[in-house]
């Protein structure tokens, strides 16, 4: 019935919503800022609970308002610098440079240092941590990806290199949104379908932000367990030695490669023995690392990071120049660049491909 009546009111010329036109419309007439407009595209893909909370606040207008603050902040500050200018006599009286520059530093270059970290949240809780799990051909690694996901959704065999591509799931552990995915075992391999899945596993390592090294300890160590073993060595990493149902065939000196500088959590992904200890160790492994555990206001994604870094350099300079006493033409230049640069943040000074590229990320209407 509803596609009916959908192709009637085509039919009389009416046309489809394109991807995020009702949002677009919505920020064209100045109803929301473009921060409350990718708040929408968060908050469909928004990982966790938390997550939820952080976008929807954005979606109220939480990141926009510490956007319109420093912005007023800014054209205070400009002003001061502006009357000093046109007026040299009058204006080196109401502020001495140092206090000046102190000012920058205070209310411009810390607060928005304070949102370029928040961003490190917003990865977190929004996007998920991403984990991939790793480890040598035949260890068990879609087997722990399927007890992970409590569901089958990697194919297990006994022939080793059996994943190619990496699949990807998301999964809440203790509230915290993991991108868990599993990735073609790593072996030394002709097979060139296998050494591109290798590949590009090795290439996606290098990005994550988590490791689950899979250790099949049923079998002695081998180079590629050891190759494994010390890529992990530059990454946040947790050690699972897996098949623990059947015996050990690890040396005492093969344990202590494994065990120093990583932690190490035993289980069988084939019984499901040792998994709560291995949620509580990754949380744990996770916690006390730099994650974020308040839940700020803002959800910075990678496009405010860009545009607050350049504003944290251009403020960073104002308040230098300022105290060198540099002519005031120079601060005042890039106080202008800094308030252009958060403009961008709310698309107050955001060009039209930049607007393109936003909305396009929303499926249909919206
Ligand atoms: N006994 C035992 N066997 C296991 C365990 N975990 C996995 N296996 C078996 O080991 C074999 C390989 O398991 P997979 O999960 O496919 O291993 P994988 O690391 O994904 O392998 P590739 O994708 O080929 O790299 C299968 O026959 C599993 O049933 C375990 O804890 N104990
Ligand atoms: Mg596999």
């Amino acid at each position: 019935l509803l596609s009916r009546i959908l192709q009637i009111v085509l039919d009389q010329g009416a046309r489809l919503a394109r991807p995020g036109e009702f949002t677009l419309r919505a920020f064209l007439n100045g109803r929301i800022d473009l921060t409350q407009a990718e708040a929408v595209i968060d908050l469909i893909n928004s990982k966790s609970e938390r997550g939820l909370v952080m976008v929807s606040k954005q979606m109220q207008g939480a990141f926009r308002n510490e956007i319109f603050g420093l912005r007023q902040d800014v054209m205070d500050i400009l002003a001061h610098a502006e009357v000093a200018i046109d007026f040299p006599e009058e204006g080196a009286n109401i502020f001495s440079r140092k206090e000046a520059a102190n000012l920058i530093k205070k209310r411009l270059v810390k607060p928005v240092e304070t949102l370029i970290k928040a961003h490190a949240g917003r990865r977190i809780w929004v996007d998920g941590i991403s984990t991939m799990i790793v480890g040598r051909v035949n260890a068990g690694k879609s087997s722990l990806f399927n007890r992970l996901l409590t569901e089958q959704r990697a194919i297990v065999t006994p022939i080793p290199g059996t994943t190619r591509d990496i699949i990807e799931s998301t999964v809440n552990i203790d509230g915290i949104p993991l991108r868990l995915m599993d990735t073609a075992g790593l072996r030394d391999v002709k097979n060139e379908v296998e050494r591109a899945g290798i590949s590009f596993t090795e290439k996606k390592m290098t990005e994550a932000d988590f490791l689950l090294v899979v250790i099949d300890q049923h079998r002695p160590l081998n180079q590629d367990d050891l190759d494994i073993i010390a890529r992990s060595r530059e990454k946040k990493a947790l050690m699972v030695m897996n098949k623990i149902d059947l015996p050990s065939k690890l040396s005492h000196n093969e344990k202590e490669e494994i065990s120093s500088g990583f932690s190490v959590v035993e289980v069988s992904a084939l019984t499901g023995k040792g998994l709560d200890r291995l949620r509580k160790t990754v949380v744990e492994c996770l916690l006390t690392a730099d994650v974020e555990l308040t839940t700020p206001n803002v959800a910075p994604n990678l496009r405010h990071r860009q545009a607050l870094m350049d504003a944290s350099e251009f403020f960073k300079n104002a308040a230098y120049n300022t105290e060198k006493d540099a002519p005031l033409e120079i601060v005042s230049l890039e106080l202008k660049g800094g308030l252009d640069a958060l403009g961008d943040i709310i698309g107050e000074t955001t060009g039209e491909e930049v607007l393109d590229s936003i909305f396009s990320q929303f499926c249909l209407g919206k």
